[in-house]
């Protein structure tokens, strides 16, 4: 394990960057994460498992070093096509990581998702994450990990002890991006997340596994933004809840969503929202590929 305290010159060619995977099962608090350590809301999050379906780049440049993060989705058991599509993306990210991040909830149990997790090749640390919620369990093998590290997203708390023992773990080498860049996702695909989320808050169950939203026109002026895009869902039956009496769900969904891409885009936003039946997407390759969640 390298040690030492990171340069902070960062004209020096002791300048630091390289890959961290952030991973965990769903639901162990990867994108707040993210979120909380970048100060924006590239990543979608929400209170149910399985929220982020592929690895999104986070690019955090500070004095000294350029931290490319890879939010992952959520390791986890499932068998379904999308399931272990999702858990091979997450593995992959891993694979080409220089250090491996892996959350383990503070009072969660440990289970095989943290068991597989814990036998990636090292270097590897692991980050007790929502400390906020009580006492943490005890970690079985901890020498296995080269350091364990407490943080609380939702309060703010430890994640600049983390960074700084992240950075102590990159190469040295030249930043790869502009220091303004935050993500390599295109704005489309950024968008359609947020749309996605809102849906997951406003369908809590079963809907939004099924869920999918994609940008079909896309027309930017200085001023304003006009979106029109999908919301797909899987089977015809689930269009009617999508749609809901009245079309009251989906003029919900169009309100909210654009409230919060105007803020995120700082412009006027103007949402058209059709729902589609996209039969048995989850099940297709394909699709999942070209809804960029692969
Ligand atoms: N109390 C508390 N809740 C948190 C904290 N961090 C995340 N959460 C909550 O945990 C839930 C899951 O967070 P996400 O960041 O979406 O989890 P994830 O690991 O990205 O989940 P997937 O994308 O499904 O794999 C959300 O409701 C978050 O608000 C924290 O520090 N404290
Ligand atoms: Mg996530």
């Amino acid at each position: 394990m390298s040690e030492g305290r990171p340069e902070t010159d960062c004209r020096s060619s002791a300048f630091r960057c390289g890959v961290v995977a952030l991973l965990g099962r769903p639901n162990s608090g990867k994108s707040t994460l993210l979120n909380a350590v970048l100060g924006e809301k590239l990543a979608i999050t929400a209170a149910r498992a399985q929220t982020t379906r592929s690895r999104i780049l986070g690019i955090l440049t500070r004095p000294g070093a350029q931290i490319l993060f890879y939010d992952t989705p959520g390791v986890h058991r499932g068998e379904a096509r999308f399931n272990r599509a999702m858990t091979d993306a997450a593995l992959a990210a891993a694979e080409d990581a220089d250090l491996r991040v892996i959350l383990f909830e503070s009072t969660a149990g440990w289970d095989t998702p943290e068991q597989r997790l814990a036998e990636l090749a090292p270097p590897l640390l692991l980050v007790r994450t929502k400390r906020d919620l009580g006492t943490p369990t005890p970690v079985p093998e901890p020498q296995r990990f080269s350091e364990i590290l407490e943080v609380s997203a939702e309060r703010q708390e430890g994640l600049e002890r983390l960074l700084e023992r992240i950075v102590a773990y990159l190469p040295k080498a030249a930043p790869l991006y502009p220091e303004d860049s935050l993500t390599d996702r295109p704005l489309r695909f950024l968008a359609a997340e947020q749309i996605r989320e809102v849906a997951f808050e406003i369908f809590r169950e079963e809907i939004p596994y099924a869920l999918a939203v994609e940008v079909e026109e896309w027309n930017e002026s200085e001023e304003e933004l006009r979106i029109r895009a999908n919301v797909l869902v899987e089977r015809e039956s689930q269009k009617g809840i999508v749609v809901g009496q009245g079309g009251r769900m989906l003029r919900d969904l169009g309100t909210e969503a654009r409230r919060r891409l105007g803020g995120l885009l700082q412009k006027t936003v103007h949402l058209k929202l059709w729902v589609k039946t996209d039969r048995d997407w989850t099940k297709k390759l394909r699709r999942i590929r070209e809804l960029g969640y692969l």
